[in-house]
């Protein structure tokens, strides 16, 4: 049997599959983080957590640059959690990253721990921003990446957002600026989980049609299922290549996902899950993996 070397297999077929696999095991393992982190506090933001897993995976484990042991490299992407309750879903990816030490991840949310339940900058090493007050993040986004640009510093700026977070006036001026200096050097993420604080977004703002928005706000927008993690690689792929104006990766996700107990139940912003449903969850995510 003759063997290939890297440079001759076709690309897009066996090594983007190894790429796939590789990077659900890195979300497996970002669930089960933060499964581990819920528990330690008996509730929480677990269904965004799970629903966001595939999405971090992908962008923690694939398309980021950092350095795990030097949070502060002038050189690193920037990634900015705009969703300040979204810190149990960045610390467990962040612990799959070697960022923050996985024995760590039990203190969340105790007295004297770096990891804060709702996301602060000075707390935790990596952590780019306080995310708490939502509509900032895309603002703050926009200003770095103009300063890196200034810079001639070649560094990402990423952003993750929620669909919430698009009811906030500021989120869309920040797309206008970001858009009219042609920041291409920017990558919003926007987790439409279709649910916020007061229930399902359909009821609380309409904010569809999203691709058409960003795309009249002059962005590079592509919608896909956010819970795929080939699809998903395909779309961060696709917009690294894109020049000239900030790209959108708009995320269709599944509370709960990867744990059917969770995905089932109703769709809840802060979800309490009781004692004994920990390692039901638990067994659940490795039976998925397993399929
Ligand atoms: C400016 C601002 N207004 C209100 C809140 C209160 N708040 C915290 S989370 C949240 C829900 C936002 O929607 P989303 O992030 O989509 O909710 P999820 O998907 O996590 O249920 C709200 C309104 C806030 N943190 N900041
Ligand atoms: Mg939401």
């Amino acid at each position: 049997m003759t063997s290939l070397t890297a440079a001759q297999v076709p690309a897009g077929t066996d090594r983007r599959s190894e790429r796939v696999e590789r990077i659900r095991q890195a979300a497996y393992r970002i669930r089960r983080n933060a499964l581990d982190m819920g528990e330690v506090q008996g509730q929480g933001y677990i269904g965004q957590a799970l629903g966001v897993a595939d999405v971090l995976a992908v962008v923690y484990t694939d398309q980021l640059r950092y350095r795990p042991d030097d949070p502060d490299w002038p050189d690193r992407d920037r990634f900015l959690l705009s969703i300040g309750h979204y810190a149990i879903a960045a610390y467990a990816a962040m612990a799959e990253a070697g960022i923050i030490p996985i024995e760590e991840l039990e203190t969340y949310g105790s007295d004297g721990s770096r990891l804060p339940m709702s996301a602060m900058a000075s707390y935790t090493p990596g952590m780019e921003i306080s995310g708490g007050s939502l509509g900032h993040g895309l603002g703050v986004a926009t200003g770095m990446a103009l300063g890196l640009r200034h810079l001639g510093n070649p560094a990402r700026v990423f952003n993750l957002l929620s669909d919430g977070e698009l009811d906030e006036g500021s989120t869309w001026e920040a797309a206008m600026s970001c858009a009219h200096h042609g920041l291409d050097n920017v990558t919003a993420i926007v987790d439409v989980n279709a649910l916020q604080a007061d229930g399902p977004t359909v009821g609380v703002l309409r904010t569809e049609p999203l691709t058409e928005k960003w795309r009249a706000f002059g962005w590079h927008a592509v919608r896909v299922d956010g819970n795929d993690v080939a699809a998903l690689v395909a779309a961060f792929d696709e917009v690294r290549e894109h020049r000239g104006s900030p790209s959108v990766v708009i995320c269709d996700t599944r509370i709960g996902s990867g744990v059917p107990l969770l995905e089932s139940r109703e769709k809840a912003h802060f979800m309490r899950v009781d004692e004994n449903e920990w390692q039901i969850a638990r067994d659940q995510l490795e039976e998925g993996l397993a399929r």
